[in-house]
């Protein structure tokens, strides 16, 4: 066994069982990683040592940072954090923050110093920091100042916060400007010591904390990084997802600094914001959701994203239609790709040279997928079952009893419907908790909104099942227009005939209600739970009157 370098035990003690964890396999030799691991100094001090010092690392609209520059940074925070803050090896440390420098140099300094990352979504409200902050007994706190109002509420709230420092008011950047703190010898850590806790953003019950080793970070570059993506130094990353999303925390990240390329970071990301810094920045590498390559398509008249060569969609289900209108605008082949919180990163999606339009892609190297029925029976090509996987990731809720539902015979259950077809690429289908049955038939809701997509007065939709006295659910869409559209019955009729005329006729919504905006979580996610609910009133409504 390898020895930890923790001294504060409880993120190690608060492990699932070795029974309970998924199976970890590392089978590329890239995966080999020594006994004694510290990732931030894997990504940062060793892109030094190797001579990337002077290469820029981070831009933001207020200042550049190079490798070194970050380095000496990340030196000062960690400094603060042992010497000011007594953190010891194994403390759990709140960051909370948009997408800025500062963001980035706090993370890797709690991770060199041997400190657990616990990052936030700036979002959140104090009821809901202060749940993580009780989960996962954190005592300190760095926060950016123009949170502070819901964080001091927070703080109230949670008594085992003990230790709280804001930066951008001065009280981190004070701290970090004493004499000496520009060195600091990296924690000598294990390769399996926990260093991030990343919440799920819980569409249902209490968000749950998934903790990550140093060897995970690596992990996600040597194989998504590596055999799908394949950046390089001149690359510039930018994207919309939060920092205390893993989706964004690989993209924005991990993935650049190994391979010693520059992120662009943004408080604010819009598909406009995004649009105007793409071209700005000259970025070459784009990471967001689905939502916001539809929304760019509509508003990238007169901008010029010519720099684009790589683009990554995750979060939902990317449709073709989406794909295929991006690719005629700009020539990129979108990489669609599925990861989860649980998994850390995206462990299913193909390269440029080996992707199939519409499918998420083939599972990445290293990781190891498969279709199960309800009894874990693999099934056979183009059956639709339950996605299982297993590569060098995997599930450890930190102290939760959910974790029996995503660890099964030691493969990780992802909790969607996928199928496989002959050729070894992954279809996805829906949630397996979203699927509508109507009169008998199984219907993806995801596949019914990729055609409404295609019709052209359609912006955003959501499909979901909706109780029916006669056929248990119906399938209804909820819709958002394009500007110039007006949803009355003839719109309908349209919407209706357009579906019925592109998949099987069964799958048509025989109900549509025009929105003004679809409910989504932080991370971008459309909440079809709160459509159902909102379907199910309705329903409940009329059977009322
Ligand atoms: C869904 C997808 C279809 C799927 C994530 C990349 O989304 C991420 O993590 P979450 O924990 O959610 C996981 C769930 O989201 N999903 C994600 N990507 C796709 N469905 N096609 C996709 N391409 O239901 C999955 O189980 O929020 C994504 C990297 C890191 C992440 N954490």
């Amino acid at each position: 066994m390898i020895e930890s370098a923790h001294i504060d035990t409880f993120a190690r003690d608060s492990l699932p069982p070795a029974s309970a964890q998924p199976e970890f396999r590392f089978d590329l030799p890239e995966l080999h990683y020594p006994d004694r691991l510290n990732a931030a100094a894997e990504l940062l001090d060793k892109m030094v040592e190797r001579g990337h010092g002077e290469r820029p690392c981070i831009l933001t609209p207020s200042e550049t940072l190079t490798y070194g520059q970050l380095q000496e940074r990340v030196n000062r925070i960690a400094n603060v954090l042992v010497k000011n803050l007594g953190l010891v090896p194994g403390n759990r440390v709140l960051l909370r923050s948009a997408n800025n420098a500062m963001m980035v140099v706090s993370y890797l300094a709690v991770v060199k110093a041997g400190g657990v990352v616990v990052a936030t979504m700036p979002l959140l409200r104090a009821k809901e920091i202060a749940y993580v902050i009780g989960k996962a007994k954190i005592a300190i706190a760095l926060c950016d100042a123009t949170l502070a109002e819901e964080m001091e509420k927070a703080k109230a709230a949670a008594p085992s916060l003990r230790k709280l420092v804001y930066w951008g008011k001065g009280g981190l950047e004070t701290l970090m400007g004493q004499e000496g703190y520009e060195t600091f010898a990296a924690c000598d850590t294990a390769a399996d010591d926990v260093c991030l806790i990343a919440f799920t953003s819980g569409t249902t019950g209490q968000p749950k904390g998934t903790m990550h080793f140093h060897r995970d970070l690596l992990s996600v570059c040597d194989t998504y990084g590596r055999h799908v993506l394949r950046a390089n130094a001149r690359d510039r990353f930018i994207g919309s997802p939060p920092l205390a999303f893993t989706f964004g925390t690989g993209g924005l990240v991990f993935f650049p600094l190994r391979v010693g390329a520059s992120t662009i970071l943004l408080e604010r990301s819009t598909p406009d914001d995004l649009l105007h810094a793409i071209e700005t920045y000259r970025a070459t590498i784009c990471f967001t959701a689905p939502t916001a390559y539809r929304a760019m398509l509509a508003k990238r008249e007169g901008r010029d994203i010519s720099s684009l060569r790589k683009c990554v969609s995750a979060g939902e289900a990317l449709p073709k239609a989406t794909w295929e209108a991006w690719h005629a605008a700009t020539g990129i082949r979108i990489l669609d790709g599925i990861g989860s919180t649980e998994m850390l990163h995206i462990f299913i999606g193909s390269p440029e040279d080996d992707l199939r339009p519409g499918a998420t892609g083939k599972p990445v190297p290293g990781y190891r997928a498969k279709i199960i029925d309800e009894h874990g029976n693999e099934l056979p090509a183009n059956m639709p079952g339950r996605l299982v996987v297993r590569g060098p990731t995997g599930c450890r809720y930190l102290a939760d009893e959910r974790q029996k539902n995503y660890v099964e015979n030691g493969w990780n259950v992802t909790g969607d419907t996928y199928l496989r077809d002959d050729e070894g690429y992954f279809w996805y289908q829906a949630r397996s908790d979203d699927m509508i049955i109507s009169a008998g038939y199984n219907i993806a809701g995801p596949e019914v909104e990729s055609v409404l997509l295609m019709h052209e007065a359609v912006a955003e939709c959501g499909v979901v099942g909706c109780p029916d006295a006669e056929r248990g659910q119906i399938v209804k869409a909820y819709v958002v227009l394009k500007s110039g559209f007006s949803g009355d019955a003839v719109m309908t009729k349209s919407l209706q005939d357009f579906v019925k005329a592109e998949v099987a006729p069964y799958k048509y919504p025989r109900a549509i209600e025009y929105v003004a905006n679809l409910p989504k979580t932080d991370t971008g996610k459309l909440q079809r739970f709160r459509l159902r609910e909102l379907a199910a009133a309705s329903a409940g409504a009329k059977l009322a009157s």
